[in-house]
């Protein structure tokens, strides 16, 4: 089976913690400081790879995570950041994000999106040392890396599409044209999925779609239509196969006539494609068919005769095909690819909740994850730089009063309104208060 898109469940790596650790020395119980910080998780990248064919592997196995950053240690050794993950992915593969958007187009080898931030290491307690704060007794836990679910969806790129009504012989041509062997029936819609099968002619090399028939209607979903279309799309050139046997129930010119009123149905662009037009079944017709006057009858230059049973006809029908395909890889614009780049969103949001208020934003997450709010030094520490980012102000300007549950994180705690006197402050505790 042709798997073509898939959705994927990546975790970027989490931080390593930072420690709390002292210089010992013979009566100094404590001395300076040397709490080594944790090493940033590892970030999570989607890369176009020319050595992956499918999206197959990721169908069967969906969830890949990137390294955790390792904790520090005492003796200022910092943690070791943790492994990127890229995960591997065909070129032609567009990246969609939980919300839909396509965050990345990779066409190109090498081409690759940061899809997820691992978390950033927490600071060892040497990391905080201050002139205010010569031994601090705390330390910050590592972030946690972002996770998200990914859509990845490779846009095969069929040279040329062979379209034509149920029972045409589509399956028949692409098996006496390439390798590839569809299921070939008399009865309609035998073919389900697109089959895709390389054609040599002459030096030229190019991939053919056998997909499923066309059906008056099908723009609008009828037989399986919006599927057929769906792959019509992704082809560079069109090949429309008519079949003159008496069992169609249009004849090839009205069959022509659907089948280009359904691709216009379902968008003009399709039209702009180059085509080459074929009459199939060549051997039954028993006087054979005009080709020529058929072609002026649907206003077309030329219409090839061919028997994919009888293999007659098939050559200069392919070489025409090959230059359709050199004329709409001439013609094509080029796809260059692209990645989005957003902004890392800064702040906070401040929620409020059935039981008081909920702070969220990386930044106000952070400032809480300090080691032991127990202690009443890092409990200070936290206060401190939750109003330097101005969440106290924007708690209380939501309408938060003394007394109201304020959750941030894993921490909760309870809203103070600040004394008047405080309210004049810029944030930084009046010198000398409270520490050491
Ligand atoms: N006589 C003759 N019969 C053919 C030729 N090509 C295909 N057929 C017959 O036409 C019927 C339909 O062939 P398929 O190749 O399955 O047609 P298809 O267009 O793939 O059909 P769907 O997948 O149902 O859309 C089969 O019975 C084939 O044997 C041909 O060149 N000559
Ligand atoms: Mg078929």
């Amino acid at each position: 089976m042709f798997v073509d898109q898939v959705r994927v469940h990546l975790r970027a790596g989490n931080g390593g913690a930072g420690v709390v650790s002292y210089v010992r020395s013979r009566g100094k119980p404590k001395g300076k400081p040397i709490g080594g910080s944790g090493g940033s998780g590892g970030d999570v990248y989607i890369a176009a790879d020319d050595a992956v064919a499918t999206l197959l592997i990721y169908q069967r196995n969906p969830h890949h995570a990137a390294a955790d950053g390792t904790h520090g240690r005492g003796d200022l050794q910092h943690g070791r950041r943790g492994d990127d993950l890229v995960l591997k992915v065909p070129l032609g593969t567009t990246v969609y994000d939980d919300e839909g958007t396509m965050i990345a187009d990779l066409v190109k080898h090498g081409q690759r999106v940061k899809a997820l931030e691992g978390g950033s290491g927490g600071g060892g307690n040497a990391a905080f040392i201050s002139s205010k704060q010569r031994a601090p007794a705390f330390s910050e836990q590592g972030e946690y890396g972002d996770s998200a679910p990914f859509t990845l969806e490779m846009r095969l790129l069929a040279d040329a599409a062979l379209i034509g009504f149920p029972n045409a012989g589509k399956s028949t041509l692409i098996s006496t044209i390439s390798a590839a062997k569809p299921k070939i029936a008399d009865y309609p819609f035998t073919t389900l999925e697109p089959n895709l099968g390389v054609v040599s002619i002459g030096q030229r090399e190019f991939v053919v779609a056998d997909i499923p028939g066309l059906i008056e209607g099908a723009s609008e979903g009828k037989g399986l239509g919006h599927e057929f279309l769906r792959h019509v799309e992704r082809a560079r050139a069109l090949v429309v196969l008519l079949d003159p046997s008496p069992l169609q129930v249009a004849s090839p010119e009205e069959q022509y006539r659907v089948l280009l009123d359904e691709l216009q149905q379902h968008s003009d662009e399709l039209m702009a494609r180059p085509r080459v037009i074929a009459l199939a079944k060549a051997d039954l017709a028993a006087d054979g068919m005009d080709t020529d006057l058929l072609a002026s009858s649907i206003g077309e230059d030329a219409v090839f005769s061919i028997s994919a049973v009888a293999e007659r006809g098939i050559e200069p029908f392919l070489h025409a095909v090959a230059d359709a395909v050199d004329r709409a890889v001439r013609e094509e614009p080029g796809r260059e690819g692209f990645i989005l780049h957003r902004p890392v969103r800064e702040g906070f949001d401040i929620i409020a909740t059935p039981g008081g208020w909920e702070v969220t934003g990386r930044a106000a997450e952070r400032a809480t994850r300090l080691d032991d709010l127990t202690v009443a030094d890092t409990a200070d520490f936290v206060a401190r730089r939750l109003d330097r980012l101005g969440v106290d102000t924007a708690l209380r300007e939501a309408g938060a009063v003394t007394g109201d549950e304020v959750r941030i994180g894993d921490l909760v705690f309870e809203f103070t309104e600040p004394d008047d006197e405080d309210l004049d402050t810029s944030g930084q505790p009046p010198e000398g208060g409270g520490e050491e």
